[in-house]
């Protein structure tokens, strides 16, 4: 089963999404998602200029052989461009072998673990009331587990503030939104907004909290620390993560749950961090981390040291890394729980997909490969429009980590 053809389809039906289409000599394709956000052509290019002519004539069943081939042989290895690009091409063939063997990617990796995946919302808000108001919209939805953030008083744009619909999106068009940050008062003010919080929900729903990477090491031990009367399911990206070995300062600190990994691309941006027990959850996804075949590498290696799943499903993740998501979820033993920001109705156009939402759990569908398609009439409808993140400064200038 050679592999004919590829291409790259960009669009932007609310957001920016990059797809891979892979097409076999029996004129099966499959779909992969290569969106790294803010930077999407450098991903389409490395596919259409570098990739793709390699892939042409290679057989589509040999989905390790093509993962190795592309790492090993392009020499220069790892890297959000390079790992997107390869994990694209192996969530296309995995969907390509799930058609041909008439079977949804789930079972070809294990078969189901579980009925479904538990998936946690986004509540955002501009006041703890707002933030109160929107966990309370998550709960009445169904949902099991809600990630709570809300703006700081005096800190303009902190991290999660959304714009009064369930579809947050921190991509801006034109030059990046600059946004200003003090972790004087955001130490202050997450510790109470959380005790708010179980006062109104109790104990039943899971809460968590993303820091996005803005504390030093003994910040966030002392956030943690403080968070425990709350116990959260978990505290995410406490600190910025390139050095593995500084999260042992937050672990002598604090039994708070740490989760980690949505800008990682490889095993070995967490193998310290799994290996020490310095994390609880790795939350690496489909589309940044090699594809389903490496996820399920990091996975395992995940399991051996008692650290679950939790993947990142942020709106920049296109419903096809969604559908690779959910199968991986189903199907791993030491799954934790999945991110599930809502897609706008434009993007759920361009991408139908057999995945669905109940009682605050999704499922991947039983349709053959991953069970999400692409309408490239209507893609073609919204060209590319150039965004990107914030970037975040100190109260004084200073350049810091958004
Ligand atoms: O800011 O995916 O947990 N989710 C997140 C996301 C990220 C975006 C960046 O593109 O932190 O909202
Ligand atoms: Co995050």
């Amino acid at each position: 089963m050679r592999i004919v053809d590829g291409k790259v389809i960009v669009c932007s039906p609310g957001r920016n999404f990059v797809t891979l289409k892979l097409v076999t000599e029996d004129g099966v394709y499959g779909l992969g998602d290569a969106t790294l956000n803010g930077r999407e052509l450098a991903v389409a290019s490395y596919l259409t200029d570098h990739v793709i002519p390699l892939l042409v004539g290679r057989d589509a069943r040999r989905i390790e052989d093509t993962w190795q081939y592309l790492y090993k042989g392009a020499y220069w290895r790892r890297g959000p461009v390079t790992m997107s690009a390869i994990a694209a091409v192996d969530t296309a063939l995995w969907d390509i072998r799930g058609k041909t063997l008439n079977a949804p990617v789930y079972q070809l990796l294990g078969g189901a673990s579980r009925e479904s995946v538990m998936v946690y919302g986004h509540a955002n808000g501009s006041t703890e009331a707002e933030t109160i108001a929107a966990v309370k919209n998550y709960v009445d939805l169904g949902y099991r587990a809600v990630r709570a953030q809300c703006a700081i008083p005096g800190v303009q744009h902190a991290y999660g503030v959304g714009r009064g619909t369930l579809y947050y999106e921190p991509a801006q068009k034109g030059r990046p939104l600059e946004t200003v940050w003090s972790t004087e008062r955001y130490l202050d003010f997450v510790p109470p907004l959380f005790a708010s919080l179980r006062k109104e929900f109790g104990y039943d729903v899971h809460l968590l909290h993303d820091v996005h990477h803005r504390l030093t090491p003994i910040e966030a031990a002392r956030l943690g620390k403080a968070l425990e009367p709350s116990r959260l399911f978990w505290l995410e990206d406490p600190v910025p993560a390139e050095n593995q070995a500084a999260f042992r300062t937050i672990r002598q600190h604090t039994t708070t749950p740490i989760a980690v990994g949505e800008v990682f691309n490889t095993i070995y941006d967490c193998a310290q961090l799994i290996e020490e027990g310095l994390i609880d959850y790795i939350r690496t996804t489909v589309v940044h981390a090699g594809g389903i075949s490496h996820m399920k590498k990091i996975a395992a290696l995940a399991e051996l040291h008692h650290v679950r799943t939790g993947s990142h499903g942020a709106t920049d993740l296109s419903p096809v890394a969604m559908a690779g998501a959910l199968h991986f979820d189903l199907s791993v033993h030491n799954f934790g729980v999945q991110e599930y920001m809502r897609h706008t109705p434009e993007t759920d156009l361009v991408f139908p997909h057999a995945y669905s939402f109940e009682h605050g759990s999704m499922h991947p569908g039983d349709a053959p490969g991953l069970g999400v398609d692409i309408d490239e009439t209507l893609a073609a409808q919204y060209p590319y429009d150039p965004a990107y993140l914030p970037v975040n400064r100190l109260v004084d200038g200073t350049v810091h980590s958004w």
